[in-house]
């Protein structure tokens, strides 16, 4: 019989090479085990009655789909009795969630986007959820009500992130701050099976991702940077790009692990001064985690993401991730324009 890494194998290996607390360990099983719960209700489609909107609007003003509210209702019960977190914020929700007092508390923080790229849902392409885990700051009412303040502490202190794609293969993509693990849902078996060893992310590239229905918004660096690969073999650069833009984030940030490229979505003129469409907490800080940790890297067009340090709960940041050469010449436009 050929021996498979699991999901639970790879974590008791981690503990024991790299002191992976149990804690952090039962963490990461619950999240995958939800992350299985969604891929059902997604893969059931229109069989399940889940497609379709909601008819309510989320704390972003968005409207919310069936499934986004479906998929935070899984993270949340799944992860509030197991005794591992101190509380849980989502892009879904307004206020952090708080452990019903029934319940044992732990010492983590966990974030999550329960549903990236939900307006795909409908249209059957890759969807995902994303997760970031931080340690609860020490308070002495640690029993007591967590403040939005508890959760906004920068990307550099979470002690892991991840994402789930619901695509074609349903894959769990993990960093516990040592590499970038890929696991492959075995359906039948029913378990993260692990299929990518050691994701990184070539430093050079000939690929790009952003909306370009926004062009004319966007401020000079990126419309820079964006015209120089559009000129292909005849411009600066002297050689051609491919466009690639799926409008998942998870779908856009996996081809870049798995290929190389380089993932965009940048200030423009309708958004406040220095934010983004992207929100660091949920999306940003967890995708730069894992793109650093593969070798590439992650800045808001000035700094690196992770030294961001949140304002807000639901703050939104400009983005720019992936492989190394192109996130430095974008960086470098954007500060030769300061
Ligand atoms: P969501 O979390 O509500 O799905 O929004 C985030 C998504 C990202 O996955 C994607 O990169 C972006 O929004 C696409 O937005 P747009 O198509 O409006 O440019
Ligand atoms: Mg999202």
């Amino acid at each position: 019989m050929s021996s498979r890494t699991t999901l639970s194998r790879f974590l008791i290996e981690q503990t024991r090479a790299h002191q992976t607390p149990a804690e952090l360990r039962f963490l990461i099983e619950v999240v995958g085990r939800a992350c299985k719960v969604i891929n059902y209700h997604i893969g059931k489609g229109e069989l399940g009655g889940a497609l379709g909107n909601q008819g309510t609007e989320n704390v972003q003003g968005e409207m919310q789909k069936k499934l986004d509210v479906i998929s935070n209702e899984i993270l949340l019960e799944a992860n509030e009795w197991g005794g591992h977190l101190a509380g849980m914020a989502s892009e879904e929700m307004e206020k952090p969630y708080q452990i019903p007092g029934c319940f044992p508390k732990g010492s983590y923080l966990l974030v999550f986007d329960p549903l990236d790229g939900s307006s795909n849902i409908d249209i059957n392409v890759s969807v995902g959820t994303i997760f970031s885990v931080l340690s609860c700051p020490e308070r002495a009412d640690i029993c007591g009500i967590l403040e939005d303040e508890d959760f906004l502490q920068p990307g550099v202190k979470q002690v892991a992130a991840g994402y789930a794609i619901y695509g074609p293969q349903t894959m769990l993509v993990l960093t516990l701050g040592n590499g970038v693990k890929g696991f492959t849902l075995d359906s039948e078996m029913g378990s993260f099976v692990l299929t990518h060893d050691n994701m990184t992310i070539p430093e050079a590239s000939a690929e790009f991702g952003i909306n370009m229905s926004n062009m004319r918004h966007w401020e000079e660096p990126v419309q820079r940077y964006v015209n120089e690969m559009l000129a292909g073999k005849e411009g600066p650069l002297g050689k051609d790009y491919n466009m690639r833009w799926t409008a998942s984030m998870v779908a856009d940030i996996h081809r870049i692990l798995v290929r190389g490229g380089v993932f965009m979505y940048p200030w423009d003129r309708r958004m406040d001064k220095d934010k983004g469409k992207l929100r660091l907490m949920y999306e940003a800080n967890p995708m730069a985690m894992i793109v650093e940790q593969a070798g590439g890297a992650a800045t808001n067009g000035r700094i690196r993401i992770m030294d961001v340090r949140p304002e807000k709960l639901h703050e939104r940041v400009p983005v720019f991730m992936g492989s190394k050469q192109e996130v430095e010449r974008i960086t470098k436009y954007h500060k030769e324009k300061a």
